[in-house]
């Protein structure tokens, strides 16, 4: 671990000159910067303290002050966890000194100390005013920072604010390990503010190292391409190391095909593979930029046109405006998220975000926004949802996931959600969300409640509290219905699905139906849900259908129920729930969805079966032949008979492996475990 202290502030005012009287590092590297005596890039000092320290490496990051440049302070400061606000006595606080102040705010800076730099300018009575002045400039910005006058050409203050920061380190590294311990494995995320091709190894980038590890060989992605790519080398501070941990800035020399300056570079991230899953719709928390120069400003984002959108505010044309996501930046239209007015809180907006182009987003991270024109500072998106859809959650149900999702820890988060998404989550997914390795999101969806089931051929997460509940409810309908209608077979799915909550939706109810119905607690035959222990009460209809219909599917030719329909002059519907009813009350047996056979018929072709296979071969040809019922029929029949596991089929010939199994599954077939329409 270490730790990345950002030095902001208007330009000309002595961060450059600051950063090499306590480094003795020149970040002015570029030949235009030291031309122009101006920062352009970003530039990186590393601290070698004289006195040594327990405390782990500390370095500098030199932003421009120039408002032109405020794309790449943004870039600059990733990773910053304490901030060195630079302000020439003589200047005073100028307007980027308040942009950086309010950017490093929004990004979450919470230990500050202030240089007044250039002390050597002025006499200690005008020194005693300008340092109370900044005093009470910093109170109206709610910033809590001790102001130390330095001078870089003297060398006043510096000892002194070489101390101050050493406490600042130390404050903000216990508060970084905190947070870093509450989220455990995280996987690894390093944002690119720089490549360039190194002689004899080729290309190599510059980043923070955000969360995880990153080591010599390992195998890692280029997000959002999606080149995969090996680590070389790694360095840090100059230093060649064989592993890196979070919260460095670091160089990486990486090899992999097509990793090239052209294909690696600023905005990307270099992640590891289960990260990258970059998209480009996420639901963010805005908070809007206060105050610059000491006033209340809402107008920057009122600009924007869109304002805030309660929900008697319908939200006017999505405004488009500028990101700055990691070390990207680019345009994304914004859509607020109408909020009842009731539940609205004055700093915070719900918004989505359709980016231009994919990003890595995780939980938690901070983006910056600014106007689309790049020259005022919106406020700051908190990345919320970075699912790239709400699985069809709209309007009131999409503002009650967002307000819901309880953000202090992944499990917290993926129970929260799992609560109200209606078909719960891609483990994956969920990592990616979080930035986490596969077996830490693991752990987490565990502890928190979720069940992992295979649906639709894959794993998905659910909240195991909710389908229980809906079982509870499914076996306590089906109960209701067996009670009002004794005489029907079952409870329609459609119905059924009716009688449950509008969250309860049909992946939940799928999924416990399939599990009632493995527990045998309840059954399904075709549409028709009903209790095992359920036999329809047969009615005077059920009677007179049966005494016509039981000689016909008695003959040796059996008949579809198209035909019986036909033969019968009644709609093929009515038909087959009056043959379904036949077959629960144990007259008929159903062989295909569309042939049914009496009971005594079955039995009798059961029982030749099983003699031919023990008598010597059973084949379908010899059936069909020996019993008189045709070739197709024959076919049908065995295909029914190794279903129930009555039979195997070996080749041509078939075995007998279950001789009771027609006894058992006399009453009703189950039907497939699947979702149903
Ligand atoms: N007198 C005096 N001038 C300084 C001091 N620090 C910086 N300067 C001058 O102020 C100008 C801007 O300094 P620089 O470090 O480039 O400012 P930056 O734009 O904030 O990085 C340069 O001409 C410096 O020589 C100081 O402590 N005393
Ligand atoms: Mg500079």
């Amino acid at each position: 671990m270490s730790l990345i202290i950002a030095v902001a502030g208007h330009i000309d005012h002595g961060k450059t000159a600051l950063v090499r009287a306590l480094t003795g590092i020149e970040t002015d590297r570029l030949p235009e910067e030291r031309r122009r005596g101006i920062s352009i890039e970003a530039g990186f000092a590393h601290w070698r303290r004289a006195h040594a320290s327990d405390l782990p490496p500390i370095s500098f990051v030199d932003v421009p002050g120039h408002e032109r440049y405020i794309s790449n302070m943004v870039a600059g400061i990733q990773g910053a966890r304490a901030a060195l606000l630079v302000i020439a006595c003589d200047d005073g606080v100028m307007p980027q000194t308040c942009e950086h102040a309010e950017i490093l705010r929004l990004m979450g800076i919470r230990q500050w100390v202030v240089a007044l730099t250039k002390s050597d300018r002025i006499d200690s009575d005008q020194l005693s005013e300008r340092t109370a002045s900044i005093q009470e400039w910093l109170q109206s910005e709610a910033i809590e920072a001790e102001v130390i006058p330095v001078s870089a050409h003297t060398g006043e203050g510096i000892a002194e604010l070489a101390s101050r920061i050493q406490l600042l380190a130390e404050v903000s590294l216990g508060e970084y390990r905190e947070i870093a311990d509450q989220v455990p494995g995280e996987a690894t995320r390093l944002c690119v503010d720089r490549s360039f091709i190194a002689a004899g190894d080729g290309l190599v980038v510059t980043g923070v190292l955000v969360s995880g590890v990153l080591r010599v060989g390992d195998a890692v992605r280029v997000s959002p391409a999606g080149l995969a790519a090996r680590v070389r080398g790694l360095q840090r501070a100059g230093q060649s190391l064989l592993e890196v941990q979070y919260g460095s800035r670091c160089a990486v020399n990486l090899a992999g095909q097509g990793i090239d300056r052209q294909s690696v570079g600023r905005g990307d991230w270099i992640v590891s593979s289960e990260l990258h899953r970059p998209i480009c719709i996420i639901d963010v928390q805005m908070i809007e930029a206060g105050s610059l120069d000491g006033r209340r400003v809402r107008c920057a984002w009122e600009h924007t046109s869109l304002g805030r959108s309660g929900a008697d505010h319908p939200t006017r044309r999505p405004a488009e405006v500028q990101v700055h996501a990691g070390t990207a930046r680019l345009s994304a239209r914004i859509a607020a998220i109408p909020v009842p007015a009731a539940a609205e809180r004055p700093d915070h907006t719900w918004i989505r975000l359709r980016l231009a182009r994919p990003v890595s987003a995780v939980v938690g991270d901070r983006w910056i926004l600014r106007s689309s024109d790049g020259t005022r500072t919106l406020g700051m998106a908190e990345v919320v949802w970075p699912v790239d859809a709400t699985d069809g959650l709209r309007g009131a149900a999409h503002v009650t996931l967002l307000q819901g999702l309880n953000r202090t820890h992944p499990g917290a988060w993926l129970s929260s959600a799992l609560a109200r998404l209606p078909g719960g989550m891609a483990p994956a997914r969920f990592a990616a969300a979080w930035g986490l390795t596969l077996d830490a999101a693991t752990a987490c969806w565990k502890s928190a409640g979720a069940v992992l089931l295979q649906y639709d051929g894959r794993g998905v997460l659910f909240d195991q509290n909710r389908l229980d509940d809906v079982r509870v409810r499914l076996g306590g309908a089906v109960h209701a219905w067996h009670q009002q209608h004794p005489e029907s077979l079952g409870i329609d799915w459609a119905e059924l699905m009716g009688k449950l909550d509008r969250l309860d939706t049909r992946r939940y109810a799928s999924i416990a139906l399939s599990s009632l119905q493995a527990a045998g607690e309840l059954m399904r035959h075709g549409d028709r849900i009903f209790r095992p222990d359920h036999v329809p009460a047969p009615s005077a209809e059920d009677e007179i259908f049966r005494l016509r219909v039981l000689p016909l599917l008695t003959e040796r030719r059996s008949r579809s129920v198209h035909e019986l329909a036909d033969m019968l002059a009644m709609p093929l519907g009515k038909v087959r729930l009056a043959l379904d009813r036949l077959a629960l009350q144990g007259y008929a047996v159903s062989i295909t969805p569309q042939r049914y056979l009496a009971i005594a018929q079955i039995e009798a072709l059961a029982a030749a079966a099983v003699s031919m296979a023990e008598s010597g071969d059973l084949r379908a040809g010899d059936f069909s032949r020996a019993t008189g019922i045709g070739r197709n029929l024959g076919i049908d029949v065995l295909e029914f008979f190794d279903r129930i596991r009555l039979t195997r089929r070996l080749r041509d010939r078939r075995i007998v492996i279950d001789n009771e199994a027609l006894q058992r599954v006399l009453r009703v077939a189950p039907g497939p475990v699947t979702e149903m329409a």
